[in-house]
């Protein structure tokens, strides 16, 4: 399936592409969407596609962390005939939050104008890609949310929706901030944003360490919007959050709003 048609003509940044939402004025807004993976061979590559179909103007970052089921291996390979689609290894399983951060470094240092994360087990479908693209013309930030209008969960079962439900409503009610879906990990940032709320001093990973950043960015006087999303469970392989990451993230909701850290204000 490598390389896609539409290569050559996305990898000419001096040519707008129309039909790609994010066109400012006359010059193509570069996007970087980063996968944090960790044994997903079966789905890093089908995903990717799907990404570059519907958004062929973005490229992808796979930030792996040696996974033992070769998805590194498989990106490698890939990206010998893709040019958008880019790898960076980490020797061991560092974390989500950590892979985020890797990502926004990669990111930033790259010039990227808008940088987006998305889990790579086909929760977060690349069908929602362009509405929060198009979304980020407008807002700093774009959260793609099971919780407002249009939005919804397939295949979870009660518990896991009580849950979610449950950890969105203390961590609006303790860090006071305006969205419903906090714990969502298919988002967009404008550099500016990550530029100004410094995610690097964030000091925690998973759940807790999106919730932090949702808390930052509008503490910081950025705009944040919710496009609504359907998100699905993971399409194949093994999750990989232990059950302890919901006391970690609901104890760490409670000192970041108790014990505010310092975030600097927007520009
Ligand atoms: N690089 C890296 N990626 C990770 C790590 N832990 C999880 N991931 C990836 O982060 C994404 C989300 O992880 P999941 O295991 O699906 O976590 P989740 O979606 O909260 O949990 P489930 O609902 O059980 O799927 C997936 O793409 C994982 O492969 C890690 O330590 N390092
Ligand atoms: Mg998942």
């Amino acid at each position: 399936m490598w390389p896609l048609p539409e290569i050559r003509l996305a990898q000419n940044r001096s040519i707008p592409l129309p039909s790609f939402p994010l066109v400012y004025a006359a010059r193509a807004v570069r996007a970087l969407v980063i996968l944090p993976t960790y044994n997903e061979a079966a789905n890093v590559l089908p995903l990717s596609r799907e990404i570059f179909t519907v958004a062929p103007a973005t490229e992808i970052l796979v930030v792996d962390d040696g996974s033992p089921d070769g998805t590194g291996d498989l990106v490698e390979e890939a990206g010998r005939s893709e040019a958008r689609l880019h790898l960076l290894r980490r020797s061991g399983k560092l974390g989500l939050g950590s892979a985020y951060l890797a990502g926004f470094r990669h990111g930033l240092d790259g010039g990227y104008d808008a940088i987006l994360t998305m889990d790579c087990d086909g929760s977060h479908h690349p069908r929602h890609l362009p509405a929060i693209l198009d979304a980020a013309r407008e807002f700093d930030m774009v959260i793609g949310s099971r919780y407002v209008p249009g939005g919804g969960v397939v295949n979870w079962p009660w518990y896991r929706r009580a849950l979610s439900w449950f950890a969105n409503f203390y961590t609006r009610l303790l860090l006071r901030v305006p969205t419903h879906d906090n714990t969502a990990g298919y988002r967009c940032y404008r550099r500016e944003v990550l530029e100004t709320v410094d995610p690097f001093g964030v000091r925690s990973s998973g759940y807790s360490f999106l919730e932090e950043m949702v808390w930052r960015v509008h503490r910081a006087g950025f705009s944040v919007t919710e496009v609504p999303i359907v998100f699905e469970e993971r399409r194949g392989g093994k999750s990989k959050i232990d059950s302890s990451e919901m006391y970690r993230a609901a104890w760490h909701v409670l000192v970041t709003a108790l014990r505010p850290p310092p975030v600097r204000r927007k520009p």
